[in-house]
């Protein structure tokens, strides 16, 4: 059948989607002809085409688009994305695409100022409207609140987290007094011993955090806390290609004035192992005493093969980590041995072994590591002959006839003893990193606080190609992210139109709760598993895995072997060595306590304008937004119990309007103010407003005395 030629969105694997025209239809399939003649015409399946509706004009809330689907979703974000205006909302959720540049005006006092006090929809979606809902929120509901920042890699959740804190901080803080000062310092700190550059982002955070910022009853903020976790230790000691290790080793041996680097004994990057398994050739200038700039690094990368660096510059960096560390409170001392301890485990990190030649059949410090050996040794204050001990030997208690006998030193094997080094290494740079936040928390003044306001940022579900403990741990976690979304927010939400009688069709989602149970239950969770072997006198990674397939394996559709295509590129792995667990990645809503920011990013090279639409719609499935807008689709994302409305408002109104019962006073004032009956719903304690809809309700109810003089007339002869 020849269509007349109707626009749609198909899909495509490259762009996510493109404009066409349906041409003919057979079956269900139809023939579409794309408009952009550098696509050749094709035949699609009736689940790849979508109604396109104006692919020009785009909106601030998705909900708003003539057509809801997942092909209009992508085009409003990336028209928008085009214009420089990388927020939108879906509902109460903001979606924030990464601009890779600055944008003039963006996050300025004047911007800051614009968006407090005004409802969600008023301006232009932005952060800051995220951060003033909670604050507002907070403050309506005598309830602490969390926004919650997601996102891939790179996507931009550590500057949202940073530009949120500086909201709450500028605004609502008499004046940036000491607790707000503390607070935004805390960044650039952690960002230093925390954040690293890799091939997905060049200043990655491999840790999470909750900041949280307290306030008194006056709502004024009284202090703030950070809680951490999951440091990436591995990094510490290795890194993959073209990455590097945690910024503040850089800072140091390239960025800190000569004297400081003398005392730490510290040479060039390059000259230290932990440093050079990524970024192998570290840049440094001849010509110049100021050793790294970024923009020799970017050089550098760039005939490496295009790593850009433009953000990084170590000088600087060091000089503002060291002025930071001064504002938390440390001491002259107490920074040099913070500084110590850094430079410590780049020594440690130097030490190499070598089988020993004698009877004893362990190994010893290679002579050529012996000065790395006094160096890490002399920078932790410790027994130079001590610390040796340590790394080749370990102490066993002998026992006979089953009591503790007398303790014996066992001579380590070389590969032993670099594996007690490396954990050695590991271990003093998380207890520093620990140290180093508890610091900062213990600098923050902090009165007695009524309520807080907490950020999330941790690093979202992560692939790659050699996935260990680390990375199951951080799923993990997404894994009870997502289902305290399922649980609290996707499931409460239609709980709640069901018992308030609204009559939303279902939105079925996936639960999660088997995935959890297959980690965690407490007699064969894949955690119990591990526990089990680390306690055998031989673990072993295939002795592990074996365990997870044979007691977790038998037809669970969570876990699988791994092709053995993928087994035979790691030749470290055998065929057991290793499962495959199917993560979720499904529907993600809101509710009134909890807010949501979900960073997008929108091209793989970290540019500017440009964009990637496979990609960024990946993303927008993943985080369950395309989920979420179908929710929306039937919904009611914004209400208000009849008696908050009644109270809130009823200053404003004469006598006897005051005496209405609260749900009468709500409708009578709906429908006096010409709200169409699609876009509000009354339920049995509170009335639902459609996406957007409430802020038109909410501007009108807080317009000028005479506006608001007409709108009581109206209300009052609705009544009659
Ligand atoms: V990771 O999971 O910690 O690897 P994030 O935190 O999601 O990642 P980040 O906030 O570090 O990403 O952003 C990456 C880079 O994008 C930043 O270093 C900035 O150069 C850039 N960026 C992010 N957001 C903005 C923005 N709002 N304006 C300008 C931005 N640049
Ligand atoms: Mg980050």
């Amino acid at each position: 059948m020849t269509m007349d030629k109707q626009l749609v969105w198909v899909r495509d694997p490259n762009e996510g989607f493109i404009l066409a025209r349906l041409h003919e239809l057979m079956g269900e399939e139809a023939d579409v002809f794309p408009i952009d003649n550098k696509y050749p015409k094709r035949v699609c399946s009736f689940e790849d085409i979508f109604p396109a509706g104006d692919p020009v004009k785009d909106v601030d809330d998705n909900c708003e688009l003539m057509f809801l689907n997942e092909a209009t979703l992508l085009n409003n974000i990336l028209t928008r994305y085009k214009k420089s205006k990388i927020y939108t909302y879906v509902a109460n959720i903001l979606l924030a695409v990464n601009p890779y540049e600055d944008i003039p005006d963006m996050y300025s006092s004047n911007t800051i100022k614009k968006y407090q006090g005004k409802s969600l929809g008023e301006l232009p979606p932005h952060v800051f409207a995220i951060a003033d809902k909670a604050f507002r929120d907070m403050k309506s509901l005598k309830m602490s609140q969390s926004i919650i920042v997601s996102g891939e890699s790179g996507a931009g959740k550590t500057e949202s987290t940073k530009y949120i804190l500086k909201y709450l901080c500028d605004l609502w803080a008499k004046g940036a007094g000491p607790v707000e000062q503390k607070i935004l310092d805390a960044n650039p700190i952690l960002e230093a011993f925390g954040n690293a550059k890799t091939t997905r982002n060049n200043n990655s955070s491999r840790f999470g955090k909750f900041m949280e910022v307290h306030f008194n009853n006056k709502y004024q903020v009284v202090g703030g806390h950070i809680s951490h976790y999951l440091l990436e230790k591995s990094r510490i000691c290795t890194q993959s290609a073209e990455e590097r290790n945690y910024h503040v080793f850089y800072l140091l041996c390239a960025g800190a004035p000569q004297d400081l680097r003398t005392t730490l004994k510290l040479t060039k990057p390059d000259e230290y192992l932990y440093l050079k398994n990524g970024c192998t050739q570290y840049f440094t200038s001849p010509a110049s005493d100021k050793k790294i700039n970024a923009n020799s690094m970017s050089k550098q990368h760039q005939a490496k093969g295009g790593l850009r660096d433009p953000i990084l510059d170590d000088v600087e960096d060091f000089e503002r980590l060291n002025q930071a560390l001064s504002r938390v409170g440390l001491t002259a001392d107490e920074k040099l041995a913070v500084y110590k301890v850094v430079a410590a485990v780049l020594h440690l990190g130097n030490v190499e072994f070598e089988e020993d030649s004698g009877a004893r059949g362990g190994c010893g410090v290679a002579p050529k590591s012996e000065p790395a050996l006094q160096a890490a040794a002399s920078l932790l204050g410790i027994d130079p002959a001590a610390l040796r001990l340590s790394l080749v030997s370990r102490l066993m208690q002998s026992s006979r006839g089953g009591a503790k006998g007398t303790a014996i030193m066992v001579p380590l094997k070389t590969y032993e003893a670099n594996n007690a080094r490396d954990a050695l290494a590991k271990a003093v740079y998380s207890r520093l990193f620990d140290y180093i936040v508890h610091r900062i928390n213990t600098s923050i003044p902090f009165q007695a606080s009524a309520y807080y306001i907490g950020v999330l940022d941790i690093a979202g579900f992560e692939y790659f190609q050699m996935n260990s403990f680390e990375q199951f741990c951080i799923n993990y976690c997404n894994e009870k992210l997502q289902q305290f979304f399922n649980e609290r927010i996707l499931k409460n939400e239609q709980e709640l139109y069901k018992r308030e009688g609204l009559n939303v069709p279902e939105i079925r989602f996936v639960d999660n709760q088997d995935c959890i149970d297959l980690i965690e239950s407490k007699n064969h969770g894949i955690f119990h598993l591990l526990d089990e072997e680390s306690k055998l006198p031989k673990p072993e990674f295939g002795h592990f895995t074996h365990s997870v397939h044979k007691q977790l394996g038998v037809n669970n559709n969570r876990l699988q072997l791994p092709r053995s295509s993928r087994l035979k590129a790691h030749r470290t792995l055998r065929d057991d060595e290793g499962f495959l667990l199917r993560h979720f990645a499904g529907a993600v809503c809101y509710n009134t306590g909890t807010n949501f920011v979900r960073c997008i990013k929108p091209n793989s090279r970290m540019v500017g304008r440009t964009s990637e639409g496979g990609l960024v719609l990946t993303q927008l499935q993943c985080s369950g937004t395309t989920a979420v807008l179908e929710l929306m689709e039937h919904g009611y994302p914004s209400r208000a119990p009849f008696h908050d409305l009644h109270s809130m408002y009823k200053a404003y109104l004469p006598p006897k309007l005051q005496a209405l019962s609260p749900k009468l006073f709500c409708e009578a004032m709906v429908h006096s103010l010409g709200l169409s009956d699609k876009d509000y719903k009354f339920g049995v304690t509170r009335v639902f407003f459609r996406p957007g809809k409430y802020s038109e309700f909410d501007t009108m109810m807080k317009s000028d005395p005479e506006n608001l003089k007409s709108i009581v007339e109206a209300v009052l002869s609705w009544l009659v």
